[in-house]
């Protein structure tokens, strides 16, 4: 159910699966089915000519990934995601590091319960995600699997908002992921993301925002053990107090209950305002996010914790409002 709702808010990735496992679904997502490409393309690695590092080309398909090197050097990777149907135009591109020797069968096990709402595997060290368009993130030496969810399963179709939040069933096929390998070699340290309009970071469990008005930010995990990535919620112009006041409410709520009053006029279809990838502890990039000036903006975050557990915007009320000038 919250799923469903998340995805109205056309929020994606791991966002949208994490919240499966809230209600009482046990572990059906442990039979993720996995499509494996390989490819060995390295025609597509090249010189960022800003701010140091490389740029990768990448294109997902349906079902494939393309133009991922077996191998690149690590250090700041500025990914251009290309993104082609039947593929979800707003699914997000997971570089997971793994402890070494973990194999892609672990992998797709463990992200199957992690996509279900339970804890991370124990061989999940970090995270960088990216969408569709360019980000730029920091990449440690490792050994990684770069995966997204196929798209296409889900409907919008509501029909009408049943009570029974606990009544699971038509919609909860298993997450169908596509993973590939990646090792990331010892690269250029001294690489520095590119200038974005303004940093978010992440705390457990908070946000300090710093932006202004522009299309970009720079989300960082300064936590020292959780997961966690700013979903930007538009609130246009209702006023900050108000914001705060309502949000709980509101995601609370989930999908079948209507908005609080606070939030009647909201036009649901601007509501997000950007998202960053998940990242693990430490971990930075560059996200694509429209902050306007005058407007409200509200950054939460729906990962849940290490040891499973409801999403940090519910469990922690882990979301910062904040105005931009
Ligand atoms: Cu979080």
């Amino acid at each position: 159910m919250q799923q469903r709702w998340f995805r109205l808010l056309a929020v994606t990735g791991l966002v949208g699966l994490v919240l499966v496992g809230c209600g009482d679904d046990g572990d059906e997502a442990a039979t993720t089915t996995t499509t494996t490409t390989t490819t060995a393309d390295e025609t597509t690695t090249t010189e960022s000519d800003e701010a140091g590092g490389q740029t990768l080309e990448l294109t997902v398909t349906g079902d494939a990934l393309d133009g991922l090197p077996a191998s690149i050097p690590g250090g700041v990777v500025t990914v251009n995601l290309g993104v082609e149907p039947p593929a979800d135009p707003d699914l997000e591109l997971d570089f997971s590091k793994v402890e070494d020797g973990t194999s892609e069968q672990d992998f797709t096990e463990g992200l199957g319960s992690l996509l279900g709402g339970g804890p991370f595997p124990d061989f999940m060290e970090n995270n960088a995600g990216v969408g569709a368009g360019e980000y730029s993130v920091v990449l440690e030496p490792g050994s990684y699997f770069v995966w997204f969810e196929k798209g296409g399963e889900d409907e919008e179709g509501d029909e009408g908002g049943e009570e029974g939040a606990e009544a699971e069933g038509e919609e909860e096929t298993p997450p169908e992921v596509v993973v590939t390998a990646l090792t990331v070699t010892e690269g250029d340290d001294g690489g520095e993301l590119p200038e974005t309009d303004g940093t978010i970071t992440a705390v457990d469990y908070g946000f300090e925002v710093d932006v202004q008005a522009g299309s970009s930010f720079t989300f960082r995990n300064d936590s020292s053990q959780q997961f966690h990535h700013a979903i930007v919620f538009n609130f246009g112009t209702i006023d900050r107090a108000t914001v705060e006041e309502n949000l709980p409410a509101f995601f609370e709520g989930g999908p079948d209950q209507p908005p609080p009053p606070a939030f009647a006029d909201l036009d649901f279809e601007k509501l997000e305002g950007g998202h960053s990838g998940v990242f693990g502890p430490g971990g930075s990039g560059t996200a694509i996010g429209t902050f306007q000036s005058g407007n409200t903006y509200a950054a939460v975050c729906f990962i849940q914790d290490r040891t499973g557990g409801a999403p940090h915007a519910i469990a922690y009320d882990m979301f910062e409002v904040f105005e931009v000038e």
